[in-house]
Formats: C-alpha cells, sequence, structure tokens
C-alpha cells in the first residue's frame, strides 16, 4: 500500500471513531465547585456514566473563597455548595436560580425539621437543596499533646501556655469560625455583633493568637497527622475522616457549644446545563447514594431517607452526631449583613498581628 493510502486509511478509522462516540466526542459539562474532601468520587463518575456527560469538579476551602472566585466570572460553574448565610449573599447578589421542585424526584427525601431551619437563609426553600451539616471543634494529635491539656475540654485549651512558643496551631481561614469560637468562649452566640461580645471576643483572640500560626481551612488535615501542626480548628466530619485511619487523632466538641452550619446546592442563574444540574442534585438527593455519600465524608445528611439507612457506627459516633442536649449549645452561622464589616475587620486585625 502506499504511504498515502495508509495515512488516508487511519485519518478514515480516526473520524470514524470519532462519529462513533470516541474520545473526542462532544458531551455536555457539568461544572461543579465543592469545598474538598466532601463528595465521595465514585459518585461523580457514576453519574458521568448513566448520564453520557463530563463532570468538571473544581474544590475550595472557604465561603469566602468560592464567593470571590464565582463574583469574578459567574459563567464558571454550574451547581456550587455555599453554606447558608453565603446562600442568602450569592441569593441578594441575584446570582441564583429559583429551583423548579418539580424537576427533583428526591426531593420529599429531605428532612421537614432542617428544611425548616434552612428557611432562616433561605426563605421558603426556593433557591437551596440541603446538603450535609457539621459542627466545628479542635483535631488535635495525641503524640504531642498530652492528655491533660485537651481534659478541660473548651475553646480556651486554643491559649494554653503549653503551646507558648511551639508555633503548633492552626485555626480555620475564616472570620465567622474564628471569631465564633471567641465568642462562643466568651458566652455569647456565633451571630452576635454587639460592641460588647465583639470586643471580649477580640480580646479572647489576642490571647490565643500567640499560639496560632496560621488560619487555613485546609492544610491541617495533612498537618496534624505529621506533626507540623499539633492542634487545628477543623470541621468535624473531615476529623471523623482522618480518625477512621489514623488512631493518633482525637477530636474535642468544646464544652461551651459549637459553631454548626448547614451546606447545600444551589444553581447559578448563569448555568449552562440547567437540566442536567437538575439531575445531578436528584441524583445526591436519592436516599441510596445520599447514604454512601454521608458514609463516604462522614457528615450527615439532612436527607431523613438516607439517615434512616446509615450504618450503627456512624449514628453513633458523637463527634458528627452529638446528643440534643450538646446540640443545644451550638449555634447556626447565620447571615449578618453588614454587620459582618465588624467581623472582618477584627479578623483581619487579628491576622495581620
Ligand atoms: C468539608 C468542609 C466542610 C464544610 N471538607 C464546612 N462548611
Amino acid at each position: 500500500m502506499k504511504r498515502s493510502l495508509i495515512i488516508l486509511f487511519v485519518l478514515a478509522a480516526l473520524g470514524a471513531a470519532l462519529l462513533l462516540g470516541g474520545c473526542g466526542e462532544k458531551k455536555p459539562t457539568l461544572y461543579i465547585f465543592n469545598w474538598s474532601d466532601y463528595i465521595d468520587p465514585d459518585l461523580l463518575r457514576e453519574f458521568e456514566q448513566e448520564n453520557n456527560c463530563r463532570i468538571r469538579y473544581s474544590t475550595f476551602d472557604s465561603n469566602e473563597n468560592m464567593l470571590t472566585k464565582v463574583k469574578s466570572s459567574t459563567q464558571s460553574f454550574d451547581i456550587l455548595f455555599p453554606s447558608g448565610d453565603h446562600v442568602t449573599i450569592l441569593n441578594e447578589l441575584g446570582l441564583l436560580e429559583e429551583l423548579d421542585k418539580s424537576k427533583l424526584s428526591n426531593y420529599a427525601n429531605l428532612d421537614a425539621g432542617l428544611m425548616k431551619m434552612a428557611t432562616s437563609f433561605d426563605p421558603g426553600n426556593r433557591y437551596a437543596i440541603p446538603y450535609a451539616w457539621g459542627l466545628t471543634g479542635l483535631l488535635y494529635n495525641k503524640s504531642y499533646v498530652p492528655e491533660e491539656i485537651v481534659a478541660p475540654g473548651g475553646w480556651n485549651i486554643l491559649g494554653d501556655s503549653f503551646f507558648d512558643g511551639k508555633n503548633k496551631i492552626t485555626m480555620l481561614d475564616d472570620a465567622r469560625e474564628v471569631i465564633g469560637a471567641a465568642l462562643i468562649f466568651s458566652g455569647y452566640s456565633v451571630n452576635d455583633t454587639s460592641l460588647e461580645a465583639l470586643d471580649a471576643a477580640h480580646n479572647v483572640l489576642k490571647v490565643w493568637d500567640r499560639n496560632i500560626t496560621q488560619f487555613d481551612s485546609d492544610s491541617y488535615k495533612n498537618e496534624v497527622q505529621d506533626g507540623t501542626t499539633w492542634l487545628a480548628q477543623a470541621y468535624n466530619g473531615d476529623a471523623v475522616q482522618l480518625m477512621q485511619t489514623n488512631p493518633d487523632l482525637g477530636f474535642i466538641l468544646p464544652k461551651e457549644g459549637a459553631a454548626m452550619w448547614m451546606d447545600n446546592m444551589v444553581m447559578l442563574k448563569s448555568a449552562q446545563e440547567k437540566e442536567l444540574a437538575y439531575k445531578f442534585i436528584d441524583f445526591l438527593l436519592d436516599a441510596e447514594v445520599s447514604m454512601r455519600n454521608s458514609d463516604y465524608t462522614m457528615y450527615p445528611t439532612p436527607n431523613e431517607a438516607a439517615m434512616q439507612m446509615m450504618g450503627e457506627e456512624f449514628i453513633q459516633n458523637k463527634i458528627i452526631n452529638p446528643d440534643d442536649e450538646y446540640l443545644e449549645k451550638c449555634y447556626m452561622i447565620d447571615y449578618l449583613g453588614d454587620a459582618i464589616r465588624s467581623l472582618d475587620r477584627i479578623y483581619e486585625a487579628i491576622k495581620m498581628n
């Protein structure tokens, strides 16, 4: 065969492969932006296969970073996973699509009580589908932090003189969480923006800050394990994910109470693939899918049907499923409107220090 004929043959074969759905096929693509370590990756692959589509999945480590990125390019994503207060913020910016529940066959799986709670940031449950909820506490490495240091069990472990000069504590890079912890320790709600409450929190933070080396929401997951960090403000589910394989780790839900948050799925008004986005949300609302997901992320889901299927180990885990008595001491991080500025000022001042 002449060389040119061979080339022609190869090109024709390649063309046929493309037409028959090979690697060059143009599949619809769903752009998703979620917190890190917050979904079972197998579920993404299954959805892609079932729907003959692609998922472009990106992660963020704080609501603030998510918001900055979304504002800079609203075209970049179809579905986001903001916390409740940021659902309100995104909605006030006019960025959210009102959801057509008739397209969500599994909507009824959601827990009525938690849906009512969600109306505090999404009146009428019009824009957000609650995805998971959790609490923020303290993760530590038992090989470095002696039992008697954590025994008091409160937020003030962050200021313990044991850590003086050691540079071994981190807090989340999140004004609401950092100031929230100091507010709770001082006897206030995480949503109290009165001068008195914020002054008290600021003073506490000045003391804690002597021990804090960085404000970062992701790096603690490796660093508490390898000893770079000994104690970190951390999300409960992320901590349990790590504790499953590392017996050196411990986690405290501080005795004074903790900040609570509910994260949600929302669709952007500018989404390019709305029908596919509905399918994805509905897929995650499926009881079995949602159960598998919680089993991976170690966060409880507002999907009641899924929660009923969770294994005993998950249900009995007091870090992710504390008693009502403890939950009564926890505060959902609410939308603060303009009052957020006073918190941001304190947070920046602490970070600059
Ligand atoms: C998951 C982070 C939990 C989300 N890695 C905090 N809102």
